[in-house]
């Protein structure tokens, strides 16, 4: 029996091969520029309006949410600004480089570029690493990335209602020394993304903004600890983790936590979902006292008026 090929059925061929060409090409990792500037500025560093010189990238601390897809490639450039006094770096924990190559410092007006696979997904703090590591961290030189995982939302990770970004740091006395700071000598706050009680309007009658959701919603918090010594004991009060993914990884889940540690220098995600019938707060505080009375409180409130913008469209940090 000869095989007879219709020409109907060779254009079939052809357009499948052609999609199937097309699909890997989908599959083909995009590259994501990401570009930064180092600045050290006065910043606001609470809800009274008080300042403190601040090492900075781009200006505010936390440093700009990176986020990417598992799999991407980060072609990324630092600019230190040329009326800079300090040395600066930049230190991925997202990356699998070379700490003297990639991550070493570069002088005020050098530029250098370096990338990397977002490889493993979740959440990764970033911070600069030019001596000394810990003055340079605790003045605000650090921030998040987000890989998002490839397989991407399903019954293993599902798809939240609302996502935030919530970056702890530390605020040292005006002045305070590389070496006093690496000591934890002249502690003085916790800042929550760059404010102390940024978001406690309960604690702080400065305080302005606080989280949104509705009641019933999935809020998904990602958490980074970017104190340079000491652990945060995450825990939200009248509410339990329905899901922590440690480092931000839907492999690594766990359920139905009540207090999560952070150690320095780590992040993770957190799933929170509040009564459906009801309208609802939550205080979502680091439960080692020293932090939270000193600023690591913020206020989740679940109610029908929720601001939709809130936690939605990318807007995770609220300023
Ligand atoms: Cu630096």
């Amino acid at each position: 029996m000869s095989l007879k090929i219709k020409p109907n059925s060779l254009l079939l061929v052809l357009t499948a091969s052609f999609l199937s060409l097309l699909a890997a090409e989908t599959v083909v990792a995009r590259t994501v520029k990401v570009e930064m500037t180092v600045k050290e500025v006065d910043l606001v560093i609470d809800n009274a309006g008080t300042t403190q010189k601040m090492w900075t990238y781009d200006g505010t601390v936390p440093g700009p949410v990176v986020r990417v897809k598992q799999g991407d490639l980060v072609d990324f450039t630092l600019l230190n600004d040329v009326k800079n006094k300090q040395s600066h770096s930049m230190d991925f924990h997202a990356a699998v480089v070379d700490v003297l190559d990639e991550f070493s410092e570069i002088k005020p007006g050098e530029k250098k570029n370096f990338q990397f696979e977002a490889k493993y997904p979740g959440v990764f703090m970033y911070h600069c690493g030019a001596s000394s590591m810990a003055e340079h961290i605790s003045r605000g030189m650090y921030g998040i990335i987000i890989v998002d995982p490839k397989d991407g939302y399903g019954p293993d990770y599902p798809k939240p209602d609302r996502e935030y970004v919530i970056v702890q740091g530390d605020l040292f006395k005006d002045g305070t020394s590389a070496e006093d700071r690496k000591w934890n000598n002249d502690w003085q706050a916790a800042l929550i993304n760059g404010k102390v009680f940024h978001y406690d309007p309960v604690h702080d009658e400065n305080a302005t903004l606080a989280l949104e959701s509705k009641p019933g919603e999935r809020v998904r918090i990602y958490y980074v600890n970017a104190h340079i010594n000491e652990s945060v004991a995450l825990h939200p009060i009248a509410g339990i983790w329905d899901r922590v993914y440690e480092n931000g990884n839907p492999k690594n889940t766990r359920y139905g936590m009540q207090t999560v540690n952070i150690a320095p220098a780590y992040a993770l995600t957190v799933d929170l979902i509040s009564p459906k019938d009801r309208p609802t707060n939550n205080a979502i505080v680091d439960h080692a006292m020293k932090h939270a009375l000193n600023g690591a409180i913020t206020i989740l409130l679940n109610h029908e008026d929720a601001d939709p913008k809130k936690g939605r469209d990318n807007n995770l940090v609220l300023r």
